[in-house]
């Protein structure tokens, strides 16, 4: 091998290397950060139910009791912020929801769900996020790689109309 090929040889080395890391941490820088949607709010179409403001909707609570995405991807160390209810009428901004991010390993089926009829779940490894509210950014810092379970801490959201949703730390 002469030097020339040598050189030439490690040029296109270089022109692959930098092709396949560079992609990569674009890709990785991208994924800091995500947002997710804690209750969809303007689904379906309000309609008088009482005198004003008293409205309702015609929606699915399975629509409005939901995360949007379903699962939500970033870095170590990247940020989550969800994004509570926020629009549709009156009747919406009284719709209260309180994220709780559970410990990896913990799935729907874990989640230990208080006896009697009470609001809220409190199930210690499912930590709540700042108190229940009807709209808001909720930013949470993921600072470990795993799967974790975000619940709506809110009892008949998560156990009737399953609000939860995932974050994968990667
Ligand atoms: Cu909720």
């Amino acid at each position: 091998m002469t030097r020339r090929t040598g050189f030439a040889l490690l040029g296109s080395f270089l022109v692959v290397v930098s092709a396949v890391v560079l992609p990569a941490a674009v890709m990785a820088g991208s994924d800091g950060a995500a947002s997710v949607q804690f209750g969809t709010a303007d689904v379906g179409s309000p309609f008088p139910v009482g005198p004003p403001p008293i409205v309702a909707h015609d929606r699915s609570p399975n629509a409005q009791f939901n995360l949007v995405p379903r699962t939500a991807v970033v870095v170590q160390d990247g940020v989550v912020t969800f994004t509570i209810g926020g629009g549709g009428g009156p009747a919406d901004k009284i719709v209260r929801h309180q994220v709780a991010v559970c410990a990896a390993g913990v799935g729907p089926d874990d989640v230990v769900i208080p006896a009697g009829n009470p609001l809220l779940i409190n199930d210690p490894r499912c930590v709540t996020q700042g108190p229940p509210a009807t709209s808001g950014s909720v930013p949470v810092h993921f600072t470990a790689p795993g799967r974790y379970l975000v619940i709506c801490n809110l009892r008949p959201h998560f156990v009737e109309f399953q609000m939860y949703g995932w974050v994968d730390v990667k």
